[in-house]
């Protein structure tokens, strides 16, 4: 009887408006939220995971790569669902994960059966229609580019592009048709991570940024192989650089005025006759070719993926 009649009394003076009671109840809906903040703002580092920002021309093999790598098996990918991909509208991600231990172990390794660590990151596979590129082109320009990642659980969290992997289809290049276009697209992408490198603020200089030119479709025997793929279009690289400086003189602005348009799109280093990757090296921007297949009987994706594993 005696416990019965303690809880009563104790209801009754919590329930009894006293200012001890009152501070107490203020005290802790103030407090809790913030405390349940911080706990969980420091429990969850998870929600900011790099990404590896994918680009290039309609039809190189974008979606392709992405689903092989998702599945981690090439098993169904000779005639199976992965070659009937169809334009791609909207940018998508998909979280993958890289032995932190050793890159260059294969994707379609099942790092959950393995000992080792693996270290995530986001795959993010965007449309290569001309009409859809700027807003992949805008992400990169701020000195530390992120992207809004959907998959991270509350939609709003921006994840570092760490490496931009520039496909191409290296059989289209080969009748030289598509060179112009792809090498268009290419050249808006490094004059974007240049003009980056030269809009720093403060005394912090931006993080360097790998870029892979990957060959894609190796496995066709008119493809080019990725030495002629790198050449090919460096000399358009070129071209384009010659003609959109041109373009500046004879659109009849003064000579001040092409010294500041020149800076702002002129593609790599100065003065130098002919353009060339290493070029780039001058803003932080580390360009590789190479070449691989995402279906058929061809090199595979794997060197793409050493190379994805050693960098994010
Ligand atoms: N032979 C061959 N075909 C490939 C290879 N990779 C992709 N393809 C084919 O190329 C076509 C286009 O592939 P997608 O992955 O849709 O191209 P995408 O880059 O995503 O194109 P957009 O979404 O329009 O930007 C598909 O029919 C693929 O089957 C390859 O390694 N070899
Ligand atoms: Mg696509």
């Amino acid at each position: 009887m005696s416990t019965l009649q303690t809880i009563k009394d104790l209801l009754e003076a919590s329930l009894t408006p006293s200012p001890t009671v009152i501070i107490l109840g203020l005290a802790f809906c103030l407090v809790a939220p913030i405390l349940l903040h911080f706990l969980y703002s420091t429990a969850t580092p998870y929600t900011t995971l790099p990404s590896v920002l994918l680009l290039g021309p309609p039809g190189a093999g974008k979606t392709a790569l992405t689903t092989l790598l998702e599945r981690g098996s090439s098993s169904d990918t000779l005639d199976g669902p992965v070659a009937k991909t169809h334009t791609s509208q909207v940018p998508s991600s998909i979280e993958l994960s890289v032995n932190s231990d050793d890159p260059s172990t294969s994707y379609k390794t099942n790092l959950d059966n393995e000992s080792a660590t693996a270290k995530k990151f986001l795959l993010v596979d965007t449309p290569g229609h001309p009409k859809l590129r700027a807003s992949s082109l805008m992400r990169l320009n701020a000195a530390e580019p992120t992207i809004k990642s959907s998959l991270v659980s509350d939609g709003g969290a921006k994840s570092k592009i760490k490496a931009v992997v520039f496909m191409v289809d290296a059989a289209a290049l080969a009748d030289g048709d598509a060179l112009p276009s792809t090498a268009e697209y290419l050249y808006d992408v490094l004059l974007t991570l240049q003009k980056r490198f030269h809009s720093r603020g403060g005394s912090r200089a931006p993080a360097s940024m790998p870029v892979l030119v990957a060959a894609n479709k190796l496995d066709l025997f008119t493809a080019l192989p990725a030495a002629l793929v790198k050449s090919n279009l460096e000399a358009e690289l070129g071209r384009i650089r010659a003609a959109r400086s041109k373009g500046l003189l004879d659109s009849g602005i003064g000579q001040d005025d092409v010294d500041a348009g020149e800076e702002g799109d002129w593609l790599g280093g100065d003065g130098s006759e002919k353009f060339s990757f290493a070029q780039m090296m001058e803003f932080d921007v580390d360009v590789d070719v190479i070449g691989g297949s995402v279906i058929g009987d061809g090199p595979g994706a794997e060197k793409w993926w050493k190379w994805i594993g050693e960098r994010v």
